[in-house]
């Protein structure tokens, strides 16, 4: 093949976000624009990542990811890199990405400098809806803030990019190594099997064993949603080839362009079908519920956890796998070396850390903070409220992963109970946690594609008013007397306790005497106008108190939070898009 040197200019807002670029399908195929971004992200590496080197580009399968993968092939042989891997169709869920990177040995020896993940999570897919690119690093974790602005800033001056214009299109559907030759000698595409690294790695960590058991015991009974996103390629493989689950406990497992046209987002607005066999929401069927019930978004890295009738938030979710993960999952056997959660995740996982003594980070929203405190060997196992949960075995969250520590969790309480006795639920080991370490009450609020500038208007407000904490509790005393009052308000700011980066304005902090907190953040991975985040979580010790419905036991606070930031004054909506 030779290499093309093609003229381009710079498009605007090629910022990636909190979770890399995400757009459109239509913005990506305006002429030269993932090209642009491409070329952009390896002029931000440096050289010895890209000449020479392997590099995997795959994703979640959603509509462009085919020709984007083309794309990414004849631009990386013009780059001079030396290998392409890619997983089967194009299929690679990002925790397999980051298992991937960190784990796959080439045929020749060779190991992934680096990968272009294709996935706008659990957005919709489509022509009319998004698509993403994110580059992740050596360490298997997304790139840093330094490389992602290095990235934007190469967009923003970019006049040229190189393509292999004439490589033939190249056949991913088969496992196979395809070598072509270029000006500075070989180049091959290696197309390999989606699922067997993660499978192989996910069988180092759980026994496999003893969660077979209790998928295979007649009190058990398991239900796991793909929505249709790429997680259905690998609980076909873990859940039924390997830990003998019935193929029908499966739900939406083959993943499509267009997720079926639906949300991959798994939560108890958009995993309808999981949530209705669950026994949850408004469905009035007359079947017993599956014991356990799960679902993962498009790319596979978040997850939900239910029980009969039971909804886990992620916030006590990974409080709860912290606080059993040395007894219940070989891998943690030795102790946990830290736990962290992101700043808009309840405290749950703070009162646990303190139980067990253990080291504690909170840090801003996204999972590329996570990743560096793991590289330093100061954290095991971290979670966000926005149903990500993961541990140091990859540097992402981690979808399967979590449904397989919830697994491990009730083999490990219900060893004895498999013969017939009344099993520990899903539910039964939430209200002991609570009854132990005290109930995180807690809420997200979403305002969906909000005018921009009413956004903005709306977050500067709040942050003026941090200025006289008096002035919010006068406020606050005159929309209810329930509540306590402000102690302390602030925009929360982050210093890297490994590399000592600074990531400032990570959203807005109005933290209550009782341990109760309002937050306040604008989303960084929507594709249109801008997205209001807000969280609201309430403390509740005493165990005689910790059985109220969170809405109900949360509706002061909400009342307080949507008055004080003139929610509807700023934005003209009456109620969040979606409330998780
Ligand atoms: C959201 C979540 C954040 C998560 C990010 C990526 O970001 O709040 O916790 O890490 O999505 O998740 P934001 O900036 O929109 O609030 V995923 O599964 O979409 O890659
Ligand atoms: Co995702």
């Amino acid at each position: 093949f030779h290499v093309t040197r093609v003229e381009t200019k710079p498009y605007e807002g090629q910022k990636p976000g909190t979770s890399g670029l995400r757009k459109k399908v239509k913005v990506f195929t305006q002429p030269h624009y993932t090209e642009n971004f491409v070329q952009s992200t390896f002029n931000a590496l440096s050289t010895d990542k890209v000449r020479g080197a392997t590099i995997v580009v795959s994703g979640d399968g959603r509509y462009f990811s085919k020709d984007a993968i083309q794309i990414i092939i004849k631009m990386a042989a013009a780059n001079g890199v030396r290998r392409v891997w890619v997983g089967q169709n194009g299929l690679l869920s990002t925790p397999a990405v980051s298992a991937v990177i960190r784990e796959r040995v080439g045929h020749d020896g060779s190991r992934a400098t680096g990968a272009f993940i294709l996935t706008a999570s659990h957005n919709p897919g489509g022509p009319n809806e998004d698509f993403g690119i994110k580059y992740n690093m050596e360490n298997g974790g997304p790139a840093p803030e330094a490389i992602t602005d290095k990235i934007y800033e190469n967009t923003k001056t970019i006049k040229e990019y190189f393509i292999a214009e004439d490589l033939p299109h190249v056949d991913i559907s088969a496992i196979d190594v395809t070598s072509f030759g270029g000006p500075e000698g070989p180049f091959d595409v290696d197309v390999f099997d989606s699922a067997s690294d993660y499978v192989k790695l996910m069988k180092s960590i759980f026994d496999f064993q003893s969660i077979q058991k209790l998928l295979s015991s007649p009190s058990f009974s398991f239900c796991f949603d793909g929505l249709h996103g790429v997680a259905g390629a690998y609980a076909k493989r873990i859940f039924v080839e390997e830990l003998g689950a019935p193929e029908s406990s499966l739900l939406n497992c083959t993943p499509k362009e267009d997720f079926g046209g639906g949300h991959p987002d798994p939560n108890l607005t958009y995993a309808k079908e999981l949530v209705a066999c669950m026994g949850l929401g408004k469905s009035n069927s007359q079947d017993e519920p599956p014991e356990f019930g799960a679902a993962a978004d498009g790319d596979a890295d978040r997850n939900m956890i239910l029980g009969k009738r039971f909804f886990v938030t992620p916030s006590d979710s990974v409080a709860i796998i912290a606080a059993n993960a040395v007894e219940a999952i070989p891998y943690f056997s030795s102790g946990l070396k830290g736990v962290a959660r992101s700043m808009p995740t309840s405290a749950a996982l703070d009162v646990v850390a303190k139980h067990l003594n253990l080291k504690f980070f909170e840090v801003p929203t996204g999972w590329k903070f996570f990743g560096n405190l793991m590289d330093a060997g100061l954290c095991s196992v971290c979670g966000e409220e926005s149903f990500g949960t993961g541990s140091d075995h990859i540097r992402e969250k981690d979808g399967i992963w979590a449904v397989l520590a919830w697994l491990s969790i009730l083999a490990h309480k219900n060893k004895e109970n498999l013969d017939g006795k009344k099993l520990v639920s899903v539910g039964d080991i939430v209200r002991q946690h609570w009854a132990t370490y005290g109930r995180h009450y807690y809420t997200r609020y979403d305002y969906e594609n909000v005018d921009s500038g009413a956004a903005k208007e709306l977050m500067a407000y709040l942050i003026k008013l941090q200025s006289s904490l008096s002035e919010v509790n006068k406020i606050i005393k005159g929309i209810c007397s329930d509540v306590s009052k402000v102690v302390h308000a602030d925009e929360f700011e982050y210093k890297d306790p490994v590399d000592g980066s600074i990531s400032k304005h990570q959203g807005i902090r109005y933290l209550f005497e009782d341990g109760s907190r309002l937050v306040f953040r604008l989303s960084g991975t929507g594709s249109e106008g801008a997205t209001i985040r807000l969280y609201i979580e309430q403390y509740e010790k005493d165990p005689s108190k910790t059985g109220k419905d969170s809405q109900e036991a949360l509706s002061p606070l909400v009342e307080v939070a949507l008055k004080l930031s003139k929610m509807e004054e700023f934005t003209g909506r009456s109620a969040p898009t979606v409330i998780t």
